[in-house]
């Protein structure tokens, strides 16, 4: 039998490590984004972003015969992983990207072909917003051409494992098809692949993220309510975690990148009377940046020190990534700058370029000038530096796993 083709649209965090994925595993694939630069840097050898195992995984992908274009092809098969931003203000999905794509997918593609759709989208996504645009370009909806939802499931920062060890849901409206869509995710993935219904698998994907929102919500409001009376909550939650039902996540400044902070708004956005819960913990999470500010300002006064001696560490949204979306340490920095005149410090090693006003690039000459270091992510960077950090006054944010110096003065947020 012909080997299928595979066009994977959107060449971003989620689409680049599929297509090399699968690539890389023999399948036939050819990557498209629409952004020139993008496709050029790839079609020159080198990598778009930094993950761990990432530039040995294009490698191997180059040497399979992975192509990258800005043209959509005609394939077999479609998967699209392009971005669905909520409205800010009606937490509703914005499905334009992917409908865009699809559209133009729909231009390109011979009748029997599957489209995939991998982004994250709320439920009924699909119905409401991709199959009347079959309808548009004169398709029978499961005869021409077959829908297919298998959202993705891979964390930024452990991608490239994540991709082969995770198991992952597809959802079709025929199960031959998602038969079909299954083979090819079976030629890297080592996980269960469940086959189920769109809906099932728009609402699961939707749910897991959301799930983890609530749980870290939960901890910083035990963190809070800890603060308030004068009792360690990482003690306590470390304590709780051996009972063999709780499993409860870390407190931390916020939740930022572009799923945990953003899928649960699609809940609350379509079931407003509903999702009382959702909406809470994402309330709860989206205040933590001035819930940090308060406790700097405290660590100020009682160190009588002024705010232009504060530093912060981190800008990325999380430990050990370049993607700063959503990242509550740029929220924090935004915050301070408003409330006050001057521009605060900050540093991040996986940051090489200034995308901020008082960004330093080089540690030592940010070490100088400071006096209080608020660690906002733990990267990897920051262990290896240790003993560069003498005397300093440390908020630590992310209750760090290794030993600041003894000239440090550490207080947990
Ligand atoms: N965070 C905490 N405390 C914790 C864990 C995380 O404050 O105990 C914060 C992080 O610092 C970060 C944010 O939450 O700011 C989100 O980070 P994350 O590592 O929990 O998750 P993401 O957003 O990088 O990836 C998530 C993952 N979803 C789940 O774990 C259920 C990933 O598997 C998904 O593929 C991804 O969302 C996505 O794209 O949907």
């Amino acid at each position: 039998m012909k080997k299928p083709l595979v066009n994977v649209v959107g060449l971003g965090y989620i689409g680049l490590p599929t297509a090399m994925m699968m690539a890389s595993h023999g399948v036939n694939v050819i990557g498209t984004d629409f952004k020139k630069s993008l496709v050029d840097t790839l079609n020159s050898g080198k990598m778009t972003f930094q993950e761990d195992g990432i530039d040995e995984l294009f490698q191997k992908a180059l040497a399979s015969g992975i192509k990258f274009s800005t043209e959509y092809q005609k394939a077999d098969v479609y998967i699209i992983c392009v971005a669905t931003p909520y409205d800010k203000d009606t937490k509703r999905v914005d499905a334009s990207f992917v409908v865009a794509a699809v559209k133009n997918v729909l231009e390109v593609c011979d009748k029997g072909s599957i489209v995939v759709v991998e982004s994250t989208v709320p439920p009924g996504t699909m119905d409401k917003y991709v199959r009347p645009v079959l309808d548009l370009y004169g398709f029978i909806d499961g005869q021409d051409i077959h829908l297919v939802h298998a959202p993705e499931r891979i964390i930024p920062g452990n991608m490239v494992r994540e991709l082969e060890d995770n198991s992952r849901t597809i959802g079709a409206d025929d199960p031959a098809i998602g038969e079909k869509v299954k083979e090819i995710y079976k030629s890297f993935c080592k996980g269960d692949i469940e086959v189920t219904d769109i809906r099932t698998a728009e609402m699961t994907k939707v749910v897991e993220n959301t799930y983890r929102d609530i749980n870290i919500a939960f901890a910083n409001e035990l963190l809070k309510i800890c603060r308030s009376d004068n009792l360690d909550v990482y003690e306590i939650i470390r304590i709780a975690n051996k009972h063999p039902r709780v499993n409860i996540l870390s407190p931390g400044p916020g939740v930022g990148g572009h799923c945990i902070s953003v899928d649960p708004w699609f809940l609350v956005g379509d079931y407003p009377e509903l999702a009382n819960m959702v909406r809470m913990a994402r309330h709860t999470n989206d205040g933590m940046p001035d819930y940090v500010l308060e406790r700097v300002y405290a660590l100020l006064r009682a160190h009588k020190l002024t705010p232009d001696r504060v530093g912060f560490y981190g800008l990325t949204y999380k430990e050990d990534v370049d993607d700063v979306r959503d990242s509550p340490a740029l929220q924090l920095v935004e915050l301070m700058h408003q409330r006050l005149a001057g521009t605060p410090k900050c540093f991040d090693p996986m940051l090489t370029t200034e995308i901020i006003e008082g960004q330093y690039l080089d540690f030592d000459k940010f070490l100088n000038d400071i006096d209080v270091l608020v660690v906002m992510v733990r990267h990897q960077h920051l262990k290896q530096n240790v003993d560069k950090i003498k005397g300093k006054i440390i908020l630590d944010t992310r209750k760090c796993p290794f030993d600041f110096q003894e000239s440090n003065v550490v207080t947990l947020l």
